[in-house]
């Protein structure tokens, strides 16, 4: 467990987290689901305590001292989130709940106006489904099409024919910057680069890229960029839509209702400025807040040292899975993160996932919401580990003995 990279001490870092101190089945819990949810520092849980205790009350409505503290609150956790992407403006960060949401208001926003007949949005196989089924419905009810970028064995786009899919009638890219289901980190600045070529917009799915690497919107260039604040060390029910400001303000209101107006009359309503426009009714304050401290922690450890030590992690526990006799991992990109999908003979994954569990380590199994990449792979489903800085080679080698206990339980 005293793992150290260079002045990375995962030992110390390791005491922030009071979650994994913890035992299950009577096992010391070895977290590998971080691509499902990442576990929470303990400066992350005093903030959400420190402004339910002190702070609670209702944002850009009172005048009293409280509801100030917690708009000025607020407020400060939308410029952190600004400074750690590097947008130029705190207005062109939206509170929503994940990235969900966030893939959803663009499609229902932007898609809705400026998506008709015949036009086409272009996403690629490693979608997660929260990236495919939005533009899917809008797609049914504007006759437009969806084209998808195909991938090879390894998991990489394929790049030449993403710019033959690029035409005309492209309304909209809509691409993951690191894949869940395969670990994929994908050329972003050359594809929005294509897209802007021709004019096309390009919004990109953030949710697994920004807790390991360093997020500079200006430098990728993207008109969108969406991610969970669940995933980056942050609360669950918060997440950020980032997008241009030329877009959000061209863009019709999502939801209706209390903050996002300017005046309301029965004859008229007029809509608020940015951000508020899009924030309609009282917002996950606490969790912003949350968010904010997140951050703060993230940059104090700094996002290059953690992308260091976890490219680190990724070899080794690569290395180690690709000596179990066997074991075939999916997703073997060149550029790749700390995702370790697999399959094991005919195992099923559920079944690899059981027994690990019985080992107090936790994994996710099945098909990551991301269907057409099993469907792609020719398989049911993964068992996938997903690695966060806390992580420990120690925590690998307790993954390699439990996956050997699964071979025995099934030999
Ligand atoms: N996009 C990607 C690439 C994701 O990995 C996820 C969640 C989402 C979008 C949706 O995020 P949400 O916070 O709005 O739910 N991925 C996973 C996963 O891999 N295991 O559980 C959730």
């Amino acid at each position: 467990m005293t793992t150290t990279s260079g002045t990375f001490d995962v030992a110390r870092i390791r005491e922030d987290f009071p979650l994994l101190k913890q035992t299950v089945n009577g096992k010391p819990l070895v977290y590998l689901d971080n691509a499902a949810t990442s576990q929470k520092p303990q400066s992350m849980i005093d903030a959400l305590v420190r402004y339910y205790t002190t702070e609670n009350s209702n944002v850009h409505r009172g005048v009293h001292t409280l509801s100030q503290l917690a708009t000025d609150d607020y407020e400060a956790a939308r410029t952190k989130v600004r400074k750690f992407i590097n947008a130029a403006e705190d207005h062109e960060l939206i509170y929503v709940r994940g990235t969900t949401e966030g893939i959803n208001l663009v499609a229902q926003t932007f898609g809705r106006q400026n998506i008709g007949q015949g036009d086409e949005i272009i996403i690629s196989t490693m979608e997660h489904h929260s990236n495919i089924v939005p533009w899917q419905i809008l797609c049914e009810e504007k006759g437009a099409q969806l084209k998808v970028v195909p991938i090879n064995d390894s998991g990489e786009l394929l790049i030449d024919e993403y710019e033959k899919l690029l035409s005309p009638r492209t309304k909209l890219v809509s691409i993951v910057h690191q894949s869940n289901a395969l670990g994929t980190i994908n050329p972003m600045e050359a594809i929005i680069e294509m897209a802007h070529s021709r004019g096309v917009p390009v919004l990109v799915d953030g949710a697994q890229s920004i807790p390991h690497m360093t997020i500079d919107v200006q430098k990728m260039g993207c008109d969108f960029f969406v991610f969970s604040g669940h995933k980056l060390f942050g609360p669950t029910g918060i997440g950020i839509l980032y997008g241009k400001a030329e877009y959000l303000n061209a863009m019709p209101p999502y939801q209706a209702g209390g903050e996002m107006i300017r005046s309301v009359s029965f004859e008229k309503t007029t809509y608020n400025v940015l951000p508020h426009k899009f924030e309609a009714g009282t917002p996950n304050i606490a969790g912003a807040i949350g968010l904010g401290a997140a951050i703060d922690y993230l940059n104090d450890l700094g996002m290059e040292r953690i992308n260091t030590y976890e490219k680190e992690l990724l070899d080794y526990g690569t290395d180690c899975l690709s000596r179990i006799e066997g074991l075939k991992i999916i997703g073997t990109a060149k550029e790749k993160g700390g995702i370790l999908s697999f399959v094991l003979g005919d195992i099923h994954p559920h079944d690899i996932g059981t027994i690990l569990d019985t080992q107090g380590i936790a994994i996710r199994t099945g098909h990551h919401c991301a269907q057409p990449v099993m469907q792609r792979f020719g398989i049911p489903a993964t068992a996938r580990a997903s690695l966060a800085f806390y992580n420990t080679k120690a925590e690998i080698d307790s993954l390699v003995e439990g996956i050997d206990r699964v071979l025995e339980v099934f030999s």
